[in-house]
This record gives C-alpha cells, structure tokens and sequence, in this order.
C-alpha cells in the first residue's frame, strides 16, 4: 500500500484500486487544493503500473457541494474545474465514482465526468447553479443530456432541484445503489471494470431533442417560470448547444456561464446564498444554550394557531392547543386536520402518517394542561388586552423556565411580557400564513429576553425548517414596518394618476409573485382598513394620508371573499373593478391632484427606494442587525426577488449614490415623506454601501 496526501485530497493504493478521498470540511467544496490534488492523483494513477482501476469517494459528511462559492467574486486560480474533469475523464484505467450524502454543482459535474457513478441509498444529485445565477460551468450542460436525454436533464438543470438515490438509478444518472458500505462496493465495482476501456460521456454522440421545438418551448416555459431571472433560461441555451459536437458545446457552456459569472443577478443570488446562512448566526449568542423543547403549547386554533400547530407536529414536536371554548376547540382541530389533508391530498403525507401527528396533538380549554410544556406560542386574536390577559393566566400555569411566545405582528412584545412576572423568558416569534408553509420566522427580542430564550427560539426555527430572523420591538418589527411603506407608496401613486393595476403588473414584472393589490384582495381588505384605524389616533398630523382603500372597504368591497374588491373575481378571472377606479378618480379630484402616467419603472422605484430608506432606518434603529437580515425577511417572507438579493442589497447593485440622489429629488415634491435615512447619508458621505455592515 502506497500513499500520498495533499492538504485536501488524498491517494491510497489498495489491491490494484486507487481510492482517491477528498477530505475539505466541512462540505468538501472544490478549493483550488482539491482541483490540484484530483490533478496529481490522476497523473500518479496513469504512472503507477500498480493501480488497474480508481474510485473517487468524499470523506466526511457528504460527496461535494460544488464549487467554492467564496472563491466566486475573485480571480480563478488554476487548474480549472474543466481541465480538472478532462483530466479525470481521459484516464485509460476505469474510473469510478462512489456518492454519499450530496453530490451538487461542480461536485456533480466532477462525478459526471467519471466513468462510472455510484450512489449511497440517501444521495442526492443535482445542479443548483441556476440557484447562484449561473449555469453549470464544467460541462454538466453537455454531459449530463448525453446520459439521461434532454427532457430529465433540462428538469434537473433549470430548477435546480436534488434528485435522489432511486431517482438517479432510474435515469441512468447513477449506475447503482450501494447498500452497505460504500467504499467496499466501490472496491468490489471497480474490480470488476478492470481491463474495461473507459466510458466517456464526452465521446457519446450528441443526443437528439424529444421534439423538434423543444427548445423553444422549454425557453418560454422556463421564463415564464423565472419572472426575471436569467440564469434557468440561459441553461436552456447551453443545453440546446449539446446538440453540437462536445467540443463546441463545452466552449458555448464556458461562454455563457463566464458571462453569468460576473452579472449582477449572480451577485446577489449569492449575497442570498451567504445571508440565508448568516441571520442564524447572532453576534454576542454565540455561549447561550438553548433550552430543550419537546412538548409545545398552542393558543389560539384559528389561522395562525392551527399553521403554527401543524409545523410543529411536522417538525416532531408534540403540540397542545388551547382555545376559549369547546367549539372553538374542535374548528381548531379541525384547521389543522385540515392542513394536513393538503399534504395528503398531494402525495406528500400518508393517511397513516396524519393519524400519528394528529395523535401527538392534545387539545383543552383548561390552561393547566400546559403545565409541561416547554414552551407556548400564543396566536390570539391582535388585541393588547386580550393577549395580556393570555399572558396572566399562561403565567400561572406553564412551569418555571417555559419559554413564552407571542405571535403578535405588531404589538409592543415589551408590554405584553410584563403582563408575566418573568419577562426574561418572553420573545415574540412571529410566523407567516400559512405558517406551516412560509418559512420565514422573525425572532423578535424585547429589552428583557434572556440570550438563551432567543437562542431556543433559533433552533426551534431550525427546527421547523424556517429561516429565523432576529428582529427588535417596533410597530410592525422587520417585514410589516417596511411593508407599510411600501403600500403607502403605492396608495400615494395610485392617488397621484397610476391605477391599482398598474402598480400590481409593474411590480409583478419587478419579480413579485403577486401585486400588492391582488395580495390585498386575497388577505381581505378588512385587515389592513382595521389596521388603519389602530393607528389613526397616533399618526402624525402632516402625514399624508389616502382614503381610497377606505372607500373600498366601507362600499362592502372586501376583496375575494366577497367576490369584489380592487378587482372583480368572476369564474375564475380577475379583471379591474369599475366602481374602485371610480372611487380612485373622486379621491384624486377631491383632493385636487391632478393625475399623472406613471412609467413601470417610475412605480418600481419608487417602491424599491421606499423599502430601501425603511430599511436603512431599521438597521441604524437596531431593530435588525444587518442589512442582510432585512434582505432575508423580504426574500423569505413577502417575494421580493431572490435574484435582486433583497432591498439593501439592490441598493448596493444600483449604487447608493444614486438611490439617495433620487431620494432627494423625490423630496423635493414632498419632504415629509422622503426624507432620507441618515445611515444612507452617511454611508454615501463615507464612500460605503450596505455590505460594508454585513460583517464577514
Ligand atoms: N462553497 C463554500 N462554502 C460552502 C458551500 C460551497 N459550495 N456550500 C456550503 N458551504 C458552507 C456554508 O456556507 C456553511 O458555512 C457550511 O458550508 C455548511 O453549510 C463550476 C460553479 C452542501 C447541502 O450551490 O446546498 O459548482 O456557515 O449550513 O445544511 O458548475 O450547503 O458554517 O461558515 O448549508 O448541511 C454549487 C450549496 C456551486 C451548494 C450542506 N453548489 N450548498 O447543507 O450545511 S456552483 C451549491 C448547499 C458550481 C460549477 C459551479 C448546502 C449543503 P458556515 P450549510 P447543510
């Protein structure tokens, strides 16, 4: 036995087999030492008569994640992935792959470029580049197409997803699934190719489309999918170039992924790579130990109560829900049942499995049967009242060190905890509907909560699957705060001469899932007019106020429940309601304004700037830590594009001395609104953008 290292990729010569392990924790991305060190052990594999066959395997928790995403803003180092991967592929003796954990990306393109592919039976396949705003840069686009055809690798290619074990078996993406141990099948499977002449996926001929448009269909079909995102429709051209002899394909792919590479939308889809990752990790948290949860407590079986149920019961939890009433209590069980049909109902959830979550659900009107729980989440009605007097008696009955929670979206967490004599163990964990679904939690911290509180209430979200965001006390904490200006944005230009739907297709084509107006149709316009009148008595006089969502609601308008409200539902349609372009007309007369085109951009900017002053206004207030997490919040939680980064950091992308000098032109037709964050005036004035507060 003969050995070799290299800081990140190791040789040993066993029995005529090379095993070749990359070992570069913690997800064994492809450094420059590990392109390097696949590049010497090929050599040394070609040159020693002793080896007959190789099998590349990951060391550690997974096969590879790809390409090393911090090494993507800066100068390539050589060797290159490509040459890396030729460099395996020419090899005479057989060559094969064993993958256990995640083979992604670059990863993925390294294990196509072996000849033969093995999996473990918990391996997952797949090619996130579109995700980071490029495309697979290593010959995946050709490779890939050669083995499973080009319908399942455009599936693969322009959504990103994983494919599994059996998946990958299935498609011929694998060869074979490996129970047991992985290495020894590996062994045992590369014995037996010796003497084999190697299979190149770059020799196979170019295969042929399922049908003569199918690219052009599956561009339209992908950009309509995309709303603006470039990457998934430009990996439909570099698969189209796979029809070209390979090496022509592969230089099309290099092309189009080294133009990608260097765009803005790449930028800031890995600006949300790192962020996604960063909010988790709260300066100052580091020590405190989280609390252990296993029995949650619910109160509250409305909405949100039987959402935030159903995501713990998912997550393993067991869950008590307490409501008022006996009836109350059963249309509780019966939200939640009812959630989970959803997942039944699409194949995600066995009729078995329901029955067992539903079996780890106990529910009562008697606040004592929260004695064991380890921590509450209170989702009642939005009243400050109601939710202290919810608090009193949680206070007398959850045992010492119970973390309580608020689901409140806007109410002071500060005054809600002194309704309890141990305010330290209080936080707000604010969920969004459907709570079981949106995986966004902002973790809103009052001036008491004790460090491990907040850090209990991060691995519960973990727990959960949520992207968990710590956010500070204020009215509407990270995401509704920024959301009010951006609808009093719109209501102001929908006032000033735009319409509602105007503002809804400007925004939609912005990259929103849905306008502003539809989403208020949808949650019923009720909401936001109740919300209005609880801040009537404290909004500054000189503050602009627009009545028209006002008339809307009081002409019994509501939205979709009542069939009518900014638009007209009518078998299945929306179209534009007459009678509230009426009601805008009136309120913009009475007024005397007289009304003006707004272009789509001028609509976007407008918005985006509103976001972005509110933003900078939360960040100095402290109320969020980073730009980045209020990036996050409004990725995760209200749609903003994934591939702008989020507000701040597409502020960043525009440059902040524009943002600001547009703010103050802005200004100049009503100062009251648009008076410019001082942090954004002093970033500008010290030559900094948003990033330079990300830390690390
Ligand atoms: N590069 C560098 N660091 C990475 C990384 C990567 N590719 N992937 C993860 N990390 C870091 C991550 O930031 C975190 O660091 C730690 O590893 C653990 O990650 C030419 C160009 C692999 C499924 O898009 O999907 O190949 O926060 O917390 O939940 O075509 O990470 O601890 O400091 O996420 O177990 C394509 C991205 C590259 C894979 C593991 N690859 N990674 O999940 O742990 S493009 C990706 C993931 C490419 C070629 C192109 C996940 C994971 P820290 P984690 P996890």
């Amino acid at each position: 036995m003969t050995e070799t290292e290299t800081a990140a990729v190791g040789i040993a010569v066993d029995d005529g087999i090379a095993v070749i392990t990359i070992d570069n924790p913690p997800v064994n991305a492809i450094s420059q030492a590990v392109r390097q060190g696949l590049i010497d052990a090929m050599a040394e594999i070609a040159t020693n008569d002793a080896v007959e066959a190789a099998v590349i395997i990951g060391a550690g928790r997974m096969f590879m994640a790809g390409a090393d995403v911090r090494e993507f803003g800066k100068p390539p180092l050589p060797p290159t992935l490509p040459e890396t991967i030729s460099a395996i592929e020419a090899s005479e003796k057989p060559v094969v792959v064993a993958i256990h954990g995640v083979a992604l990306g670059g990863g993925l393109e390294i294990a196509l470029g072996c000849h033969y592919r093995l999996v473990a039976p918990g391996a997952k396949l797949g090619l996130p580049e579109v995700s980071l705003g490029i495309i697979p840069g290593a010959g995946g686009t050709q490779r890939l197409p050669r083995l499973i055809g080009f319908e399942a690798a455009l599936d693969l290619i322009t959504t990103g997803r994983q494919a599994g074990a059996e998946e990958a078996a299935q498609s011929g993406l694998a060869d074979a699934i490996i129970e047991g141990d992985l290495k020894q099948g590996a062994l045992d499977f590369a014995k037996r190719r010796i003497g084999e002449p190697p299979r190149r996926l770059s020799a196979i001929e170019a295969p042929k489309p399922e049908s003569p448009d199918f690219f052009a269909e599956a561009k339209a079909a992908v950009a309509r999918r995309a709303r603006g995102q470039e990457s998934p429709v430009k990996a439909v051209e570099a698969l189209e170039a796979a029809i070209l002899p390979f090496a022509e394909g592969v230089k099309r792919e290099r092309e189009i992924f080294v133009e990608l590479r260097g765009s803005d939308q790449a930028k800031a889809l890995r600006h949300a790579f790192f962020a996604e990752r960063a909010v988790a990790k709260v300066p100052g948290l580091d020590d405190a130990k989280p609390r252990d949860v296993a029995a949650v407590g619910v109160i509250g079986g409305g909405t949100m109560g039987a959402g935030i149920s159903v995501a713990a019961l998912r997550a393993g939890y067991s869950v008590t829900l307490i409501e008022a009433d006996v009836g109350a209590l059963a249309r509780g069980r019966e939200n939640i049942s009812k959630n989970l049909d959803g997942y039944v109902s699409r194949g995600r959830m066995t009729e078995d499995a329901k029955a067992d979550l539903l079996g780890k659900l106990a529910a009562s009107v008697d606040y004592g049967a929260l004695a064991d729980a380890d921590l509450v989440i209170e989702a009642v009605f939005e009243d400050m009242d109601v939710k202290k007097e919810v608090f009193a008696k949680l206070d007398a009955a959850a045992r010492p060190g119970a973390v309580l929670a608020t689901n409140t979206s806007y109410l002071d967490i500060n005054e809600i905890a002194a309704a309890t004599k141990r305010p330290s163990d209080v936080l707000g964990l604010h969920f969004f509907a459907p709570a079981h679904i949106m995986r966004l939690l902002e973790i809103v911290r009052t001036g008491t909560t004790a460090p491990d509180v907040i850090a209990t209430g991060f691995a519960v979200g973990r727990k959960l699957g949520k992207v968990s965001v710590l956010a500070g006390v204020c009215d509407g904490f990270i995401g509704n705060r920024i959301l009010a200006h951006f609808r009093k944005q719109a209501d102001y230009m929908v006032e000033d001469g735009a319409m509602p739907w105007d503002i809804d297709a400007a925004m939609e084509a912005f990259g929103l899932p849905m306008g502003p107006f539809k989403v208020m149709d949808l949650s019923g316009l009720d909401i936001s007019y109740a919300m209005r009148r609880r801040l009537a008595p404290t909004r500054p006089a000189e503050e602009r106020y627009v009545a028209i969502a006002d008339r809307v609601c009081e002409a019994g308008w509501l939205g979709r429940k009542t069939g009518r409200g900014w638009y007209v539902y009518e078998d299945g349609t929306a179209t534009p309601n007459p009678d509230a372009e009426k009601i805008v007309i009136e309120e913009s007369k009475r007024k005397g304004i007289t009304r003006r085109d707004f272009s789509p951009e001028e609509i976007q900017t407008r918005i985006l700037y509103a976001m972005i002053n509110e933003g900078a206004r939360i960040v100095e207030e402290g109320i969020a830590l980073r730009p980045l997490d209020v990036d996050m919040v409004e990725i995760m939680g209200y749609g903003f594009p994934r591939w702008r980064g989020g507000p701040m950091c597409a502020a960043d992308i525009i440059g902040l001395e524009r943002v600001l000098a547009d703010i103050r032109a802005f200004a100049s037709e009503d100062a009251y609104y648009w008076e410019a964050a001082p942090l954004l005036e002093r970033l500008v004035a010290e030559g900094k953008s948003f990033s330079d507060l990300n830390g690390g």
